[in-house]
């Protein structure tokens, strides 16, 4: 391709605001940071092996979870650049136990989430991590933001996206009108349109599910891991199991090839794994957009009401017809038991 065919990111973006006839150039400034934000973040992840930023931070985020340097790194960066765009009141961060007011910007009017490293426990191991993001605009017409104006339900959301920083690193982004990815040119150091108009497939041929955990399952999770490995020439089965532990690996190979994710409520957790505001409602938005489905089990994830930053859903993500029979067969075994 010469470069004169390549639509960057940033082009994408201005072509795709001036679609919205509200449109200020504030969102775009959104971007711009992220973008930014991600470019730095790749720097560091590509060159992690090289300098003393692999391994574990010593200190805990707030949920327990023991922080990887790479994670607090990402962090402060995420939080450093949308800081900078002037157009954002309140950051929340699956890495902060509190939301983050920035000084100076209390008008603003967008509200930005962020799992700034997520698939942390692949650090070490050279496998594809990723950061997420979802934009909000803030409900109230009051001066000062507060807390209650981040816990809006997931359909809420204006834009959200991930990067991941795999084999190539790649920045996938909707704002409700499609879902487009954009490949970073090592050369250029510009994200360019590779994926443009991502569809997922109806059916899809790959499961993921950490099947480690099969005990503690619920029984409609369990009859629909046995399903997938079920031979049957008329439904291409079995499927094929692929699970990295990676949300955004995991979920990014699916949306492009079809298949199911699944983080289910388990015995010793009952909301499952995953974080509503920093992974489930962006990637369910992303999903939708893409023509696939996104659910708890029992309700659409982009209409749970939150009440807490850091609450966790059980996900069942994907392919729609996957979601559709996974959480069919759930229900029905809630019903048998
Ligand atoms: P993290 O945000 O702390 O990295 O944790 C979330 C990750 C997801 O990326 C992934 O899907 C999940 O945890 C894997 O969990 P498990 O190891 O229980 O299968
Ligand atoms: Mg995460």
């Amino acid at each position: 391709m010469s470069y004169s065919q390549i639509i960057t990111l940033e082009q994408f973006i201005v072509d795709q605001q001036s679609l919205y006839k509200d449109a200020d150039g504030s969102l775009s400034r959104i971007f711009r940071s992220i973008e930014l934000a991600a470019k730095v973040v790749n720097r560091d992840v590509r060159k992690a092996g090289l300098v003393d930023i692999l391994g574990n931070q010593g200190t805990s985020n707030t949920h327990g979870e023991e922080q990887k340097k790479l994670d607090v790194i990402a962090n402060n960066i995420f939080i450093a650049a949308l800081a900078k765009s002037g157009e954002v009141s309140i950051i929340i961060s699956e890495e902060n136990e509190d939301p983050i007011f920035l000084e100076g910007a209390e008008e603003e009017k967008y509200i930005v989430a962020i799992d700034p490293l997520d698939g942390s426990s692949n650090i070490d191991v050279n496998a594809s991590i990723g950061s997420i993001f979802s934009i909000y605009r803030r409900p109230t017409a009051s001066k000062t933001a507060k807390i209650e104006d981040c816990l809006q339900k997931g359909k809420h959301q204006v834009a959200a996206g991930y990067v991941i920083y795999g084999s190539s690193t790649m920045l996938v982004y909707t704002t409700g009108l499609g879902v487009n990815g954009f490949t970073l040119d090592d050369n250029i150091q510009e994200f360019c349109l590779s994926h443009p108009d991502i569809a997922i497939p109806t059916k899809g041929k790959i499961f993921s599910i950490n099947e480690g955990n099969y005990s503690d399952f619920p029984a409609g999770v369990k009859s629909y891991i046995e399903y997938c490995k079920a031979k049957d020439k008329d439904t291409n089965r079995p499927y094929s199991a692929r699970y990295i532990g990676s949300l955004i690996a995991d979920f990014h190979r699916n949306l492009l090839k079809g298949g199911i994710f699944i983080y289910p409520p388990t015995e010793k957790s009952p909301n499952g794994k995953l974080r509503l505001m920093y992974e489930c409602n962006p990637m369910s938005f992303l999903i939708e957009q893409a023509g696939g489905k996104a659910s708890t089990g029992e309700t659409r994830v982009l209409d749970v009401q939150p009440n807490d930053l850091h609450q966790r859903v059980p996900l069942f993500i994907g392919s729609t017809d996957m979601v559709e029979l996974a959480v069919s067969m759930l229900n029905e075994e809630a019903l048998v038991s």
